[in-house]
Parts: structure tokens; sequence; C-alpha cells
């Protein structure tokens, strides 16, 4: 439903606002309850589209059911483009529904308050200090987190957080953020705290626990015990895709709603949110939206990062090389889409889940991904990749081949993202690597090296492969060769060769 040449800009369209909620279409649904009743029950750090169009929308539920302590107090860690977009709009923003030509919109008022931690750190201490605030969740992605992926252990080198551990200043890092309000909650003595990682990281819960705990025992014996003996760290399975805004996304909301929002949401109508069961004190009242909370999350966690995640990062790397720009455009090819099957009939005997679940599961991804409304990016994807190989594609190698199972598929995945880390697509264009982690590794082979010395260069990479897999020929074998026939013809026709 784009705008056509005779309707007015969307910037020319009156603000999305408290003040403008009443010109909205009625089939836009929108906050009736009284924000200023709202009271913030959670704080959230990581104000990207994904928790606008997660956990945001489950909390604007609770309000609109009257549940009216589970406002939200967001955080922008670093950038403040986010409250700058939302703020002149009282907070609001469009959250839009995309499957095929079917589009549905509603207003979501749940950010009661926009932080940019930089510019104002003390707000933030004092939001995650607050009694009435019962949990804290972030979207910080992979890279947040502070995490020495080859140890698990905290990584002092961390720009962030060796500069939390150097000063006791305002905080830079999340675990410095998270440090400092909880310090200011057990000397305040208020009520204990639930923190929930939204991020696709195995065991996030236990994850966050171990390295927030190491970074507060280097600051205060006391402050370790309290965060051992009080905070609750439940692992979660997070679901839904949702691609970075665009122009044309605006343009298309503006057409919709009849106002200018300057930074809406869409994503697909699916999502999942499956917390494990362990509080520290109430538990939000998420299950009327869906959310379910389970005793164990790990099944799920392995399903969809093993399902979804590594499919989407095996389509990103194919993508980068090939030239689809979307994963829409990647699973259109009737090459990658047989890889594909391939990739699920590898990773999908690995889980710990029921078979039915993990079948209907695996059924739905390629309607997801191929849903034409959401053009997800390759490159958005591709994003940090080095820290997404690991959990998503080398975990369910490493299980299949202790079983003596087969790797193909996998190895293939891995390979392209070898050959995509070196920038440079099948027809010789040139794309930027968004890898932080893989640009400050040392061990990075220099560009055109050859697939040979390439491949051993990032065997080196124990982050990623561990000091197993590359003593291992039934892995370091087959890599070495779909890196090679990749770059000999391409990531197409050396795809084609295996998969058909
Ligand atoms: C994607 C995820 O960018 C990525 O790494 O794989 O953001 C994915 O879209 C979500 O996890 C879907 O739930």
């Amino acid at each position: 439903m784009l705008s056509s040449p005779s309707e007015p800009a969307a910037t020319e369209r009156p603000r999305l606002s408290e003040g403008a909620l009443d010109r909205l279409p009625p089939a836009i649904g929108r906050p009736r309850y009284d924000r200023a009743a709202a009271r913030p029950g959670i704080v959230h750090l990581g104000l990207g589209a994904f928790h606008r169009g997660h956990q945001a929308v489950f909390a604007d539920d609770a309000l609109r059911r009257g549940d009216m302590g589970w406002g939200i107090v967001a955080a922008s860690l670093r950038s403040p483009e986010t409250r700058d977009a939302l703020c002149p709009q009282d907070g609001l923003y469009t959250f839009a529904l995309r499957d095929g030509a079917s589009v549905s919109a509603r207003v979501v008022g749940s950010l009661l308050r926009i932080i940019v931690a930089p510019e104002e750190p003390e707000a933030l201490i004092a939001a995650l200090a607050d009694p009435a605030v019962k949990l804290v969740t972030l979207t910080i992605t992979e890279k947040g987190y502070g995490i020495d992926r080859a140890t698990g252990r905290l990584d002092r080198a961390d720009p962030a957080v060796a500069a939390d551990l150097a000063a006791f200043g305002p905080p830079v890092s999340a675990l410095g953020f998270l440090a400092a309000g909880l310090d200011r909650r057990r000397q305040a003595g208020a009520p204990p705290l639930t923190i929930v990682s939204c991020d696709n990281l195995p065991k996030n819960g236990a994850m966050l626990r171990a390295v927030l705990t190491e970074f507060a025992a280097a600051r205060d014996p006391a402050l370790r015990s309290y965060i051992e003996e009080t905070i609750a760290f439940p692992s979660a399975m997070v679901d839904r895709i949702v691609p970075a805004t665009t122009e044309a996304d605006r343009r298309e909301v503006a057409a919709l709603t009849g106002l200018f929002d300057a930074w809406p949401v869409l994503a697909e109508p699916a999502f999942d949110w499956i917390v494990e069961d362990r509080f520290a004190g109430e538990r939000p009242p998420f299950e009327a939206s869906g959310v379910r909370f389970v005793a164990d999350v790990e099944p799920y966690e392995h399903m969809k990062l093993r399902l979804l995640n590594g499919a989407h990062t095996a389509i990103a790397a194919i993508g980068r090389l090939a030239g689809f720009e979307t994963v829409p455009q990647a699973v259109a090819h009737p090459g990658v889409r047989r890889f594909l099957e391939r990739y699920w009939a590898e990773t999908e005997p690995t889980l710990a889940i029921d078979a039915a679940t993990a079948a209907a599961y695996r059924a739905a991804l390629l309607p997801r991904f191929a849903n034409p409304a959401l053009p997800h990016r390759t490159a958005q994807i591709a994003t940090d990749a080095s820290l997404k190989v690991p959990q998503r594609l080398v975990s369910p190698a490493r299980e299949r081949l202790a079983r003596g199972e087969g790797i193909e598929a996998l190895v293939f995945a891995v390979a392209a993202w070898i050959r995509s880390s070196s920038g440079e697509n099948d027809a010789g264009q040139a794309f930027a690597v968004a890898d932080p982690a893989l640009l400050a590794w040392p061990g990075r082979p220099a560009p055109r090296l050859g697939p040979e010395a390439e491949t051993e260069a990032f065997l080196r990479f124990e982050a990623v492969f561990g000091a197993d897999l590359p003593k291992d020929p039934r892995f370091a074998v087959p890599l070495s060769r779909a890196v090679a026939d990749i770059a000999a013809e391409g990531v197409l026709a050396a795809m084609a060769a295996r998969f058909g």
C-alpha cells in the first residue's frame, strides 16, 4: 500500500503524538488507557526495532488490559537517534504487521520514557534502582555482553568493559549500568529484580549472570553476592523477524495512518517469547499475549537458533556472495531452497525437542522467509556474523560429528561465511563487512590470499571453531574444499553441485 504521487509526502502529514491519536482511522489500534497513569515496571536496554516489535508490544497489551504497572523506561546505550525520533511523538510509534499483501497497524504506548545512556547515565541508574521496577530486559546484540566467546568469561579487553573496570565514573557498558543500578538497589534494600536477556545467544540467562557477577566481583564482592543471591536471570527464546525500517516503510505507514511517524516498526505476524519460569519477584502478565513461561527454555533456544537463525546466517552469506539483497529474493532461488532443505535435514535431528514441535517450526520457516512484504536485508543479518556462526552453525556441526553424522550443508554455510568475510562478491564487487569482532581478530587473513590459506587462517579463529574442529579432518577437509569450490565456481554453482 504505497502512497500515490497525489498523496502528501509522509513528512507533510501531522506528526504522530498523544494529541493526534484521535485523527487515526478507526482500524488503527491505539492506547486508550491513560498513559499518565501507567507506571514503569520494566527497564529495557537496547532500544532498537526488535524491542519495539516484540517486548514493548506485550507491555502495551498489558497496559491496554489495565495492568498499569508494566510501562517501560527504555534506554539506548549509544545513539540518540531513536529518542530524537520518538520524543516529539510522546514516545508513541506505529507497529505494523505485514504478511504478503495484508498489513495492519497499531500505535504502541508502552514506552513511557526514553533515556540516551551516555547523555543521562544517572537517569538510567536511577531507573534500574527504582523499587517499582520488577523486570529488566535487554536487546543489546551478541556483542553487547562483553563476553569472551572462546572462554565464556568476561572479556576484560572489550573497550566498554575495560573503561568501566578502570574507573568508577558514569558507566559505558551494559554490564556497567546493570552493576551500578543493582548496587543502588542493594544499598536501598529495593525488592529483587529479574533480568532477561532477549538476544539470540544460547543459555542467555546463565551467560549474562556469569559475566555480570564476574564484572561485579571486580568491583565489590558484596555486590557479587547480592547479584548471586537475589537477582534472577531466566533464559529466554525470542522470535520475530523485524527488519530495519526503511524510507518506504515510513511512507507506507504515513499513508495507512494519515500521520507521520519518524520511526515506525514493521514486522511479521509470527512471534515467540518463551521465558524460563524463574522470576525473582512478580512475573509480567504477558501470557494473554501469547508469551510462554516454561521450566526449560534450552530446547526452544536450540530449535530457534539452529533452524531459523542458522538458516538466516547461511542465507546472508550465500546472498552476499550471489548478490541477493534480501531474504525473500534469496529463497526465491530454487538452489537456495534445496540447500535449505538439506541444512534443516542436518540441524533438525540435533534438537532435543519433541519432533512435532520442531517439524511445525521448520515448516513455517520458508513461508516466513519468503514473506514478500518483509524485505529483510542479507547485509543486516550478516552483521556481526563471526559472533553468530558458533552457536548457529558450528555447534550443530560439532554435535553431528560426535555422532558420526554428515555435515555437508553446515560446512557449506560456514564456507560461504568465510568467503563472504573477504568483502567481495562472486562478481568481484566489494561490500562492507560489518563485523567488528572479525575485523579486530588479529589472525584475519589478508584479502585475496587464496582459498586454501584463507581456510587455514580462519580455522585458527578459536572463538568460532574452538580447539577441536580445526584438528578434525572430517570438518577441516570438506570446509577447505567448499571454500575452494565457492572461490572457483561461485557460490550458486558450488551449491548446485552439492545440493542440486
Ligand atoms: C537474524 C535475527 O539478524 C539476525 O541475526 O537472524 O535477527 C532474526 O531475524 C530473529 O532472531 C528472528 O527471530
